[in-house]
């Protein structure tokens, strides 16, 4: 067994039913996979982007330390908890529960049918980049050699990506105060 530790980072998106609690759902699943957590970015919601649905996503991207997994087998568990959180057929280009990306795992590189590291598309979405750069500003693109920070200040992507406010749809009373 592959003993060394592996950083690596993962993109995580819903855009369908209570799309907060899937993310929290998604990421007790990562917990309960046994990857260890090191960091969770802030939440945004952001325009569906290369895809067939008038549905905003909330989007965030969390660190995780594996020990002992090949990117196969970490991508294996991640399918495993979109299953379990009910995510349908993947072939279809539909709005989805929880979508679950590696987007990097340490400095690897590899293509095959099942998985691409990194991520093909990280650096042109937004949607990604974002969050990813709340706790990885200076992790180097394995591919390109920049950092995250200036692959989100270079992108092309003009879809909406915001900072998303869990109290936004709380009547007055009920939103916090400041
Ligand atoms: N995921 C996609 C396609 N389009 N758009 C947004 N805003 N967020 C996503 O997570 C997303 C997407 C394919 O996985
Ligand atoms: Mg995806
Ligand atoms: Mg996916």
């Amino acid at each position: 067994m592959d003993a060394t530790r592996t950083t690596a980072y993962i993109g995580i998106g819903s855009n369908l039913g209570d799309r907060a609690g899937n993310l929290l759902l998604a990421l007790r699943g990562l917990a309960e996979a046994s990857f260890e957590i090191e960091r969770i970015s802030p939440v945004y919601e952001t325009e569906p982007v290369g895809i067939d649905t008038d549905l905003k996503f909330l989007n965030m991207a969390v660190e995780v330390c594996v020990t002992g997994v090949t990117p196969t087998q970490m991508m294996a568990r991640l399918l495993r908890i979109e299953y379990l959180l009910g995510r349908g057929d993947k072939s279809v280009k539909s709005p989805r529960t929880v979508d679950l990306d590696i987007l990097f795992f340490g400095d690897r590189k590899m293509e095959t049918e099942f998985l691409t590291l990194p991520h093909p598309r990280l650096h042109l979405r937004k949607f990604v980049l974002c969050p990813l750069a709340d706790i990885a500003a200076t992790f180097v693109h394995p591919s390109f050699g920049v950092d995250i920070v200036d692959l989100l200040a270079n992108v092309n992507d003009k879809s909406e990506v915001k900072r998303w406010d869990p109290n936004h749809d709380l009547p007055g009373q009920l939103a916090a105060t400041s």
